[in-house]
């Protein structure tokens, strides 16, 4: 019999818990346990950041062909409170949108009549055309799959006109439950379970990223519940390409299923634990902020939850019709607020879950966010926000009436009572000046006290928090790398930095911030990059995320730097390959030459950083030999700051294209400095060779000169 302490015992050694295990952990562990299991996990998938993004949605219209029971979003076609945004409304919108600075466009609505495949690719296409850089993640299954049937083509077919339009992502939605009775009790007129994992399938062998739901807290029983994750999490096994699992918590009023009631807080908890527990292969799970609310939330990120969602805009009604968040919207700074009051670090995401970074002083979009807020009076906004958590404000409940009320009280009792309120007066003065030496003493004795920060390089970020714990300062996870060979949570660099000459003293409590190497690997699509330069080549392949592994030169008529064809894993990429792999994959190029162009030059590599030295090599139409590194680096994070200091062949050697270079690297700044002194006077003296060289008849250029021995 499976207790509570083999299953925590199980899930702390990072295995993957059964359905068995997780209705046993559901039900019977206590709510803190769950919170620390569900956080060691997020811990390890994504450090102290939580991720949100600028985003708004677009519901194109509330005319809903189908009619579920839980919907309070959903109107007939001539209902009072129905609409329908046509083409050019949908254009329009999107142009006001140009000047807010979103990175997301979130496009679901209910199923028309008359919307066929081609009216959903046009809307898409309209949105693209006012606003180009801006990712469209549209449509849920349910609505791509009746798009689909209604057009007679196949689920790939449609999806690849869909992507075509401009989709680059789809939405969980759609989701509700699997399991098939009550599916049919609840939403009878949407696609099966089947349909809407074999759109996701499709769509994930497509390379198309996707998020996926549960509506939850209304009718459904645990046992569907996890039946409804297990089925999400094969399919994630078999074919990845999920982004983020969004548990939806169900809302009740004006829909049928009011009965049910909702949900309490701690089952919320439980749901967003639970997720983060067992769908072990589903890098995020989002407390989706305009269903839950601030607080809920804010705690959610205490039991799992990496994702809060965006900025919104007040541009979905599908919640605040069901008495959900009503006109959601959130500044920036608000969804940053809220991340660091659980003590996280916030972090702005695109679409596809990459970092944005953002000169903060620059940003229009705080303003143009702020400026939707505007449009919600403080007060209800307020309101909104602590919904959920019935807190008050003492603030509003001090009325400036009660203040005089009370001022006047205390001076008719000093006029009746002046002995008695004289004696009360020096007591509190005293008191006041015991608290204030017991905190002066206090603040005193700390200032005095300093702490050196440790070199934690190379540490894992759990044994640095510990350490942390010890010493009194915090560690704050800013940003994540991933190195295929370092451990996952390895700290790679550390602000402030120290070294065993460069010693940094601190105030206790001082938050030191880390980067460190992600636990999970990102997949992501290979993109094709042949047909252009290889400079560009290589651009393309370094923003995907992936490196080169070899150039192969092949002689051409024509050109030279060109990219003629590319291969992974000794399988061609073509224009029409679909085909993911983990970051940091080499791809390997093969690039034409002209032969009259045969001859290349060692380019100088001394202080360069290695990926900076594979560049400079691969642009000079040359490939690395092999990564020498000498003792100064001990271990892999210090590789990842040296620099070379040597090269083998020589600076302005004349080799053949595709031929190899060895480069020596060092961390011993007093080596480098003088070698690169050394390679200055080589770079000169070779620089002047050349021009000699280039100055000579003809026929002498034809002479197999090499600059250096
Ligand atoms: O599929 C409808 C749910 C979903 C109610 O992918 C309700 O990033 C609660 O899927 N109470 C649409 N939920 C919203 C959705 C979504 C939202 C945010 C982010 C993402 C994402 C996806 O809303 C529907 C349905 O499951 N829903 N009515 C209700 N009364």
């Amino acid at each position: 019999m499976l207790t509570i302490n083999d299953i925590s015992d199980a899930v702390r050694r990072g295995e993957r818990i059964t359905t068995e295990e997780a209705k046993i952990l559901w039900t019977e562990a206590p709510l803190w346990l769950l919170g620390e299991l569900a956080s060691e996990r997020k811990r390890q998938a994504s450090g102290d950041a939580v991720y949100y993004n600028r985003n708004v949605h677009l519901e194109p219209t509330n005319i809903c062909l189908f009619n579920c029971e839980f919907c309070s979003f959903r109107r007939r076609e001539g209902d009072p409170d129905a609409w329908y945004m046509s083409l050019d409304e949908i254009e329009a919108r999107a142009k006001e949108l140009r000047g807010a600075d979103i990175t997301e466009v979130h496009i679901v609505g209910g199923v028309h009549p008359k919307h066929d495949l081609d009216l959903y690719c046009a809307m898409i296409r309209r949105v693209k055309s006012a606003l180009p850089h801006v990712t469209v993640k549209a449509y849920t299954a349910v609505e791509i799959f009746y798009m689909i049937r209604h057009a007679g083509v196949s689920i790939v077919e449609g999806l690849r006109r869909l992507k075509e339009a401009g989709m680059e992502c789809i939405p969980g939605g759609g989701a509700e439950i699997f399991d098939a009775t009550l599916r049919q009790k609840i939403c009878p007129d949407k696609c099966s379970a089947e349909e809407w994992l074999a759109v996701h399938r499709a769509a994930h062998n497509m390379g198309i990223a996707t998020n996926c739901t549960m509506l939850y807290g209304h009718i459904e029983t645990l046992e569907q519940r996890i039946d409804h994750l297990d089925r999400l999490r094969k399919l994630q096994d078999e074919a990845p390409g999920f982004d983020a699992f969004i548990p939806l918590k169900y809302h009740s009023r004006n829909n049928r299923l009011s009965e049910a009631g909702e949900c309490s807080v701690e089952d919320d908890l439980r749901m967003i634990a639970m997720s983060r527990i067992f769908l072990d292969n589903i890098p995020h799970i989002k407390a989706y902020w305009v269903s839950y609310g601030r607080a809920t939330t804010e705690m959610a990120l205490m039991f799992g939850a990496d994702d809060i969602d965006g900025t919104i805009g007040d541009t979905t009604k599908i919640y605040s019709m069901a008495g959900g968040v009503p006109r959601p919207s959130m500044s920036v700074a608000d969804l940053e607020a809220m991340v660091a009051a659980a003590g996280f670090c916030p972090v702005e995401r695109d679409s596809h879950y990459n970092i944005v970074e953002r000169d903060r002083d620059n940003s229009a979009a705080e303003d143009v966010v702020t400026e939707q807020e505007r449009e919600i009076p403080q007060q209800e906004n307020e309101d909104i926000m602590q919904k959920d958590t019935k807190r008050e404000t003492p603030r509003r409940k001090a009325t400036p009436k009660s203040k005089d009320g009370f001022f006047a009280r205390i001076k008719s009792f000093y006029g009746r009572r002046p002995i008695i309120s004289h004696i009360i007066l020096i007591c509190l003065f005293g008191l006041l000046l015991i608290f204030g030496l017991n905190i002066g003493l206090k603040r005193g004795t700390r200032l005095g006290t300093a702490i050196e920060v440790p070199n934690m390089l190379g540490m894992n970020v759990e044994e640095a928090r510990r350490l942390a714990d010890i010493e009194d300062f915090r560690i704050v996870v800013r940003d994540s790398i991933f190195d295929v060979d370092l451990p996952g949570g390895t700290i790679v660099d550390q602000l402030p930095h120290t070294s065993a000459v460069r010693n940094v003293m601190v105030k206790p409590g001082r938050k030191i911030y880390v980067t460190i190497n992600a636990y999970n690997r990102r997949v992501v699509d290979i993109p094709f990059v042949a047909k252009q330069t290889l400079r560009q080549a290589i651009n393309q392949l370094e923003r995907a995320g992936l490196t080169v592994a070899e150039i192969i030169y092949e002689p051409d008529m024509t050109s030279t730097d060109y990219v003629l064809q590319q291969y992974v894993d000794n399988t061609e990429i073509l224009p029409t390959t679909k085909r993911k792999c983990y970051v940091g994959t080499g791809v390997t190029l093969v690039v034409s030459y002209r032969y009259e162009e045969q001859r290349a030059y060692a380019p100088r590599l001394t202080g360069l950083s290695l990926q900076q030295a594979k560049g400079a090599l691969w642009d000079n139409g040359l490939n690395v030999a092999r990564v020498v590194y000498d003792d100064s680096i001990e271990d892999i994070v210090s590789q990842r700051k040296a620099k070379v200091y040597s090269q083998s062949p020589k600076l302005g050697t004349a080799m053949s294209r595709g031929e190899e270079v060895t480069i020596y690297l060092s961390c011993d700044e007093r080596l480098i400095d003088s070698m690169n002194v050394v390679a200055q006077q080589e770079q000169k003296a070779f620089e002047k060779q050349h021009r000699e060289a280039m100055e000579e008849p003809a026929d002498s250029l034809n002479n197999e000169t090499e600059f250096y021995e």
